[in-house]
């Protein structure tokens, strides 16, 4: 449904129906004006700054989803726009994002400290808080494949981007149990219309969604 909803949100982005969003365009939808930073210049009001910081990390972005010789995006590029981190080609350009963010002393690696960020463990505490616990396991037994005490790029990924694979099945098999009257592991008609809430809000069936898109898309015409 991701792209579904990206599909979507392009229409409105695309001001002059051409089929492209440029980032002019973007930046009306998004902001209702046109924004420009410069790229050199530091603002003194925080705020401020950290906008221009993130607007200009947005313009990167911007550019990196254009594959073609036109500026504009279509709209497998704004896909790529809104959703790097599911598409092929923007995975240097995430990294490279995670990075800049986690890796403080720029050795091109996310050691544990790094990933656990601003965390200090209070002085007059014998031991690690368990959320920290946690942390420090999926760092040892989920991400660091390699064991090297740090995480690569590659291994950064698996971090960043985890795979929702799982959790939708997950979540698809628990929706079917509840809604599995009679525990034949199958659903009859007749099930899913008794449970039509639980089966159209669930995050698991894309069913579901397209369903209210539809009736939305209606409403609105
Ligand atoms: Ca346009
Ligand atoms: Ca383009
Ligand atoms: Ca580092
Ligand atoms: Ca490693």
């Amino acid at each position: 449904y991701v792209t579904q909803e990206a599909k979507q949100h392009f229409q409105d982005y695309d001001k002059n129906g051409d089929g492209l969003v440029s980032w002019k365009e973007y930046n009306l939808q998004m902001y209702d004006r046109v924004i420009d930073f410069d790229e050199n210049t530091v603002l003194e009001d925080q705020e401020e700054e950290s906008f221009r910081q993130l607007h200009l990390k947005e313009k990167k972005r911007f550019e990196k989803a254009n594959r073609d010789d036109d500026p504009d995006l279509n709209v497998d590029e704004f896909i790529a726009f809104e959703h790097p981190e599911e598409v092929e080609y923007m995975m240097d350009f995430v990294t490279e994002e995670a990075l800049e963010e986690h890796d403080k002393d720029g050795d091109g690696f996310v050691s544990l400290e790094e990933f656990l960020g601003d965390y200090r463990r209070d002085p007059t505490a014998k031991e690690d808080p368990e959320w920290i616990l946690v942390e420090k396991d999926r760092f040892v037994n989920d991400y660091d494949k390699d064991n090297d005490g740090k995480l690569n790029p590659q291994e950064l990924l698996s971090w960043i981007v985890p795979n929702n694979q799982g959790i939708a099945q997950e979540e698809a098999l628990h929706l079917i149990e509840e809604m599995d009257l009679n525990d034949d592991k199958k659903l009859s008609e007749a099930e899913i219309l008794k449970n039509q809430d639980l089966f159209l809000n669930s995050e698991a069936t894309d069913y579901g969604r397209q369903l209210h898109d539809e009736r939305f898309y209606h409403e609105e015409l």
